[in-house]
């Protein structure tokens, strides 16, 4: 009896490994197809990195819930602080419901025309749009299940399509996300166990990628995400499928287990400087990637402009994300923004295409520079520049002409004739308040001292995020008020309290938003009253000046 069972098992286990070889051994054929050289590499890069700039687009099912589910805001509370594309997961939609939203997603005003339009006048050279994001919902005609755009919505037509189209003809790069690792709706990964192994989640997966990799025409870039690097030989099947099918196509480092073509940055980070080698910086336009109905955390144009210059002078792509709405349009903030940088990118777009960033891991008080090494010339991009002159320390190079991209005016500068070490005369005061940009002539070609470089360290250039506090309240004064406990991290995507108590001072607002929460039912409130030593969580935004109030939940029955 006991050695039946036994050899049972042993069949069994046999032929799950004989499975499993099988199913990789046919991925890793495909990979070994594929080789190229160090210069084929160079110039399969060079258009993208040429591009500078892109948009990104995060755009699906969860866009219908604009962040919020029964009172709660998922998408500054949620983990990571903006996660209104993580909605189905962070608020444990039930699939029912979540299937009735892919029903209703019904985006009858999108125009993949005027998307691509929008985003080839804001200077953008490539667009990456989420075919499928976290919840496993296709945005394309796929065979691979029924949960897509066709089969499991009323729209019933493949939004895909249109949009590759728009951009073959507009002369815009296609990039696709293709949420490899996460699939919260697969059955072959239930949602709470996101991260995916099973021979039938990797056979899903190669459907849906031959789908997006051959439907369509030329695909420029697959944008993979959140990758488990230990998953080695699913990481690699993802990438032999994209060699196999397009083998010009560029791949993310989010692939994971190293097998990208470019390395990035953190999540809405600015890469840091001096780092040689193909890069991206992602980032959002306000908190969310994808559409949040009260997320009214807009970066301003002038800092959206700022942004794009410093992650170009440190030698790196950027590429700014719009959540669409589920009608399918661009929130008139967007817009506003993308029209900004457009106007900007008009004037500037020579300091900025084409360039490669300065060597130097450190900056200047006034800002930073790129070089373009066809033009031979040297932009300085004056993002911290507050008046008067500066100095370029370590551009050895002998200058012909320094001018303001902006409107040519000719600018006066001097080199002492042994370092070369570079003064320009500006104003005293910065009459504009628009990013500007001095073009340097030079008379041979770049030169640079990495001893005498720049010796500002700028500081990490990275999102602003959201923090939550659990405790009560004290010093109740008018407005004013202090609240002491416990400040909430998420692991494994459970809130814990931090041990060590804080008090955080913090004063009502405008935008504020007040709820009671009645035996775990949320209730938006207007009029509200603050109670002292009653128990709320308060979510806020630690500004360096002062913290920011955003929501106060009431956590106990009110009085
Ligand atoms: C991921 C996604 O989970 C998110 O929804 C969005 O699509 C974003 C672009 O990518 O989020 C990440 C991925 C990586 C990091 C942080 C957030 N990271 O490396 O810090």
């Amino acid at each position: 009896m006991q050695t039946k069972n036994r050899t049972y098992v042993l069949v069994l286990v046999i032929s799950f490994l004989l499975g499993y070889i099988d199913c990789f051994s046919q991925a890793n054929t495909e990979a070994t197809d594929w080789k190229e050289s160090e210069s084929e590499y160079h110039s399969r890069m060079k258009e993208w990195n040429d591009a500078r700039l892109g948009m990104f687009l995060h755009w699906g099912v969860y866009s219908t819930y604009g962040g919020e589910y029964q009172g709660t805001d998922y998408g500054k509370e949620a983990h990571g602080n903006a996660s209104a594309e993580w909605i189905y997961l962070r608020a444990n939609i039930p699939d029912e419901e979540y299937r009735k939203a892919a029903r209703n997603f019904n985006p009858v005003q999108y125009d993949p025309a005027e998307w691509v339009k929008m985003a080839k006048d804001a200077g953008m050279k490539y667009i990456v749009l989420t075919a499928k994001h976290h919840d496993g919902f296709a945005l394309f005609d796929s065979k691979a299940s029924d949960w897509n755009i066709m089969d499991a919505s009323d729209y019933k037509k493949d939004l895909i399509k249109g949009y590759v189209d728009e951009c073959h003809k507009q002369g815009m790069l296609v990039g696709f996300y293709y949420s490899h690792n996460q699939d919260w709706f697969h059955h072959a990964s239930p949602r709470q166990a996101p991260h995916p192994q099973s021979m039938e989640y990797n056979e899903f997966v190669k459907i849906q990628l031959k789908e997006l990799l051959t439907q369509y025409g030329k695909i420029d870039i697959l944008w993979f995400d959140t990758p488990n690097n230990e998953h080695i030989e699913f990481n690699r099947l993802c990438v032999s499928m994209v060699r196999k099918y397009q083998p010009e196509c560029i791949i993310n480092a989010r692939i994971g287990s190293n097998l990208g073509d470019y390395v990035g940055g953190g999540d809405r980070a600015v890469v840091e400087p001096g780092k040689q080698g193909y890069k991206e910086s992602i980032m959002t336009m306000r908190l969310n990637w994808g559409y949040d109905r009260n997320d009214d955390f807009w970066k301003s144009s002038d800092e959206l402009i700022t942004l794009v210059s410093q992650s170009v002078c440190r030698g790196s792509n950027f590429m700014l994300n719009i959540g669409p709405t589920p009608l399918g349009t661009f929130p008139p903030e967007d817009r506003s923004r993308l029209k900004a940088l457009g106007e900007w990118m008009e004037i500037n777009g020579e300091a900025i295409y084409s360039t490669e960033g300065s060597p130097f891991p450190k900056e200047y008080s006034w800002g930073s520079f790129t070089f373009n090494p066809e033009t031979r010339r040297v932009f300085l991009h004056l993002y911290s520049w507050t008046g008067g002159n500066i100095t370029a320390d370590g551009i050895d190079s002998r200058i012909a002409k320094a001018y303001f991209l902006d409107n040519g005016e000719i600018l006066e500068y001097n080199q002492d004739g042994v370092s070369n070490n570079l003064k320009i005369s500006l104003p005293v005061v910065s009459k504009d308040k628009r990013l500007r940009i001095i073009a340097l002539e030079l008379e041979g070609d770049l030169v640079t001292d990495p001893v005498k470089g720049p010796d500002y360290i700028p500081p990490r250039i990275y999102h602003l995020n959201f923090k939550k506090i659990v405790g009560t309240i004290k010093k109740l004064d008018n407005c004013e008020f202090e609240i002491q406990g416990n400040l909430v991290a998420v692991k494994d995507g459970i809130d814990i309290y931090q041990e060590n108590e804080t008090t955080v001072k913090l004063s009502l607002n405008d935008h504020v938003r007040y709820r009671v929460n009645k035996n775990g039912e949320i209730i938006r409130t207007l009029g509200f009253d603050l109670y002292e030593d009653e128990k709320y969580a308060v979510v806020y935004s630690p500004n360096p000046d002062e913290p920011i109030l955003e929501i106060i939940t009431l956590l106990e029955d009110a009085k």
